[in-house]
């Protein structure tokens, strides 16, 4: 029979002896920094809305930024599983930290390393690995989230250089990037979607944040107005349509589909540890059967995530995370994350509506989470797209 003693709850399939040596010491140093370094203080920052203003720094200096890119351009050459692995103990101090660090990486740092001239890589990626940088990325608008292709944000080619307008909403770390990875649909010619890397500090940039969140308060979300911004067309990412967009947005699913997990066994966890003391109807709750059920699926769920999680990352070593692959991992590893989190909540009572514990927050963090990069629904459409040939969009 296995045991508690043989089987740990946060890997009962033992997927860690899977894990190659230089991965296992990068999710080791990664936990033990965010749990020493920014666990204590996270429920504080979630309460006042804010993050400390040397956040990039931080992790910069740890390493944790841009991982998977070659070390020339400040990237640790990692794994994309190593990477996974990065997100997941990043999320189960709070999804913001995870979020500043999936939009770095892979919405930044990866569409400048794959498109950008040789010249913009060179003077971006190693101050954005370092986080002597911060970069954002812009596709949604107040009018077009889960359509980005309905963006009215235009770019104009004027000379050597293109003229950008245009508004961005939703944009986490957008009043703090020096860098912003903006899309556009171009004016004239074929209207063709183009990605810019723009410098913040252009005249007509604006970043102005959103100050009324119940949800991810542990994050910069912004909205960037673009008011006949100039880049020059050495700028420009050499990408064209939609698909440079979307391509991004497959990176950083991926990270969440791991991220999650850690925010779903932070709850757990806590759910474990709060039923094994609780006194009700004279014995503790965890010796109760309906809180024994709920702990199953808890466990249940989030296993099965970290299978999904696991194989997809060495399907992305091999080139073959498909954009359907992602979106399930997605969908289901924020539903797994998102069901434990209620769930955590409700065992804890009234406690359980208070930051002194971490379910609450979790679970408000995670309703964003089912929201960006692609909504639960969208995800869905995707999958019915990819069994049945038909777009129900
Ligand atoms: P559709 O006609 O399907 O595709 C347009 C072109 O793009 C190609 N494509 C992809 N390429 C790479 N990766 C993917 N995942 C791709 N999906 C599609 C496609 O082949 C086509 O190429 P081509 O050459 O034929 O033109 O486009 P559609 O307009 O019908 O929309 C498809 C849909 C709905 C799936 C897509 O637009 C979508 O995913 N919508 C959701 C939008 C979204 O996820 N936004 C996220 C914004 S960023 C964010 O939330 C950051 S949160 C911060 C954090 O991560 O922490
Ligand atoms: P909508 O697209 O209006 O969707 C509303 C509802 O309608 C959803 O339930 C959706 O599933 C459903 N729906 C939509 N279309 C269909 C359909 N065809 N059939 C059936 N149902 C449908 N964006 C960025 O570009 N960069 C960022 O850094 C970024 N960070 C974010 C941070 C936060 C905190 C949040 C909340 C969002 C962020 N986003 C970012 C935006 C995010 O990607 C969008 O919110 C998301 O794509 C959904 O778009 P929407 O909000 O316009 O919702």
């Amino acid at each position: 029979m296995t045991t508690a003693a043989t089987a740990r709850i946060d890997d009962f399939y033992d997927l860690d002896a899977t894990l190659a040596p230089e991965e296992l010491m990068i999710r080791d140093g990664v936990r033990e920094f965010v749990r020493a370094e920014f666990l204590p203080h996270v429920a504080d920052w979630w309460t006042e809305g804010t993050l400390p203003g040397d956040l990039a720094k931080r992790l910069g200096d740890q390493g944790m930024l841009g991982v998977t890119l070659p070390e020339a351009y400040g990237g640790a050459g990692a794994s994309a599983t190593a990477y996974g692995l990065l997100n997941r103990e990043v999320e189960y101090v709070d999804s913001g930290l995870r979020s500043f660090v999936s939009v770095q990486s892979s919405l930044v740092m990866y569409p400048i390393y794959r498109w950008a001239r040789e010249e913009l890589k060179k003077s971006w990626l190693p101050r954005l690995a370092a986080g002597e940088a911060v970069g954002c990325f812009g596709l949604t608008e107040p009018d077009a989230g889960s359509d980005p292709g309905a963006m009215r944000t235009r770019c104009r080619r004027v000379g050597d250089d293109w003229v950008i307008n245009g508004v961005k909403r939703w944009i986490t770390s957008g009043s703090r990037a020096d860098v912003a990875i903006v899309w556009a649909r171009e004016e004239g010619g074929d209207g063709r979607v183009l990605g810019f890397v723009v410098d913040t500090d252009r005249p007509g940039f604006q970043a102005v944040d959103i100050k009324t969140k119940a949800s991810m308060r542990a994050s910069v979300t912004s909205e960037l107005y673009l008011d006949d911004v100039v880049v020059p067309d050495a700028q420009r990412l050499e990408v064209a349509g939609l698909g440079g967009a979307l391509a991004c947005l497959n990176q950083a699913r991926y990270g969440i589909a791991w991220g999650v997990l850690g925010a779903g066994f932070a709850c757990f966890e806590e759910a474990v540890a709060y039923v094994a003391d609780r006194p009700s109807f004279g014995a503790p709750l965890a010796a109760k059967q309906l809180v024994q059920a709920r702990l199953a699926d808890m466990l249940a769920d989030l296993t099965k995530g970290g299978l999904v999680a696991h194989q997809l990352g060495r399907l992305k070593e091999r080139g073959q995370d498909t954009p359907p692959r992602v979106s399930l991992a997605k969908r289901d590893n924020v539903r797994a994350a998102l069901a434990t989190a209620r769930a955590a909540r409700d065992l804890l009572g009234g406690n359980g509506i208070t930051t002194e514990y971490v379910s609450i927050r979790h679970m408000l963090n995670l309703e964003t989470v089912a929201t960006y990069e692609g909504t639960d629904g969208v995800h869905t459409l995707i999958l019915g797209r990819t069994i049945t040939g038909e777009n129900a969009f």
